[in-house]
């Protein structure tokens, strides 16, 4: 078995560095939250493999390369001739605005069903991690990510939650509805400060709904503040860690990133404050880098950032 394993819509993502409109030169990307949080780990040394449907043409083979270049597995992938690849654009509108825009609906990782992970979760892993896209993006997509997360608790799986609320994909209050059971099954629940009541009461704020998780069995609740670091909701009180202070260029994967390093601390047997330190070094790295994941650290690169001077190393 592996330590992590994750399932979603991997997307194709082209970005381009101007305007959409006036063409020019895109490049082309793996993307997608779970592939990110998946890199992430494979990258530290965990064994991380994702599930999920890709187109069976080029773009398919390029997300199954990207994910293996990582060390990420991805034998729970299943090709499906009939649907295309989900495309993501990333328009750097100006310097300080990216504009995000998908070509997903219809896209063979929304066709995801339960069938499709029935193989990869009995394999069995040590977490299982699911977002609040993945079940966003269609009616099988949704009871497949439900399935799992039942199917994963009942066994005594540790099972992570990150809310990702995407407004492109839903309504909020369609995000509630499903979102909420869901983070019942969760062992740990990740999500902005603005998302927390797509978990919990409508309108509750930060400390009513971290105490609602935890009253539902959830054992720690992580509040992610950005440039602020993060805070995290356990029984025993309540964390704070501050983020690591970078020259921020690409805010796009850092979310993930810190589900990887808090994570990674998990697997590593870490306490919360180390593992709410490894959790923001990687927010660190990726808001550092262009791109969802490519800036995210080796294990022996993790010192780099992590409350080290910046500065040519010699
Ligand atoms: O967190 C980064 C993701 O948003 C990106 O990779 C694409 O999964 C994605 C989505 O649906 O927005």
């Amino acid at each position: 078995d592996v330590d992590l394993l994750t399932v979603g819509e991997a997307l194709v993502s082209l970005r381009s560095p101007g305007p959409l409109a006036t063409g020019g030169t895109l490049t082309m990307h793996l993307a997608g939250a779970e592939c990110n949080v998946a890199i992430g780990l494979a990258r530290l040394g965990h064994r991380a493999a994702w599930a999920g449907r890709v187109s069976a043409d080029e773009l398919g083979e390029f997300v199954l390369r990207q994910l293996r270049a990582e060390g990420v597995g991805a034998d729970g992938a299943h090709r499906d001739p009939d649907r295309p690849a989900g495309l993501m654009f990333l328009e750097r509108r100006t310097a300080d605005v990216t504009r995000v825009r998908y070509n997903r609906a219809g896209s063979a990782g929304s066709a995801l069903n339960v069938d499709d992970l029935r193989g990869p979760l009995a394999a069995g892993a040590r977490v299982l991690h699911l977002t609040g896209i993945t079940p966003a993006l269609s009616e099988s997509a949704r009871e497949a990510v439900t399935w799992a997360a039942r199917e994963a608790s009942a066994a005594g799986t540790f099972v992570s939650l990150d809310v990702n609320y995407r407004a492109r994909l839903w309504s909020r209050a369609a995000a509630r509805a499903t979102l909420t059971p869901l983070a019942g099954y969760a062992s740990v629940v990740v999500a902005s400060a603005d998302e927390l009541d797509l978990v919990a009461e409508p309108g509750a704020d930060e400390t009513t709904a971290a105490a609602d998780l935890l009253r539902r069995g959830v054992r720690t609740v992580l509040v992610k503040l950005g440039a602020d670091g993060a805070r995290a909701y356990t029984r025993d009180g309540v964390t704070e860690a501050a983020a690591v202070p970078v020259t921020a260029v690409d805010t796009v994967g850092a979310g993930d990133a810190f589900t990887a390093g808090y994570l990674s601390g998990h697997l590593d047997r870490l306490d919360l404050v180390d593992r709410l330190r490894r959790a923001v070094a990687l927010g660190a790295f990726a808001v550092a880098a262009h791109g969802d994941w490519e800036g995210l650290p080796r294990r022996d690169e993790l010192s780099l950032i992590a409350g080290s001077a910046a500065g040519t190393t010699l």
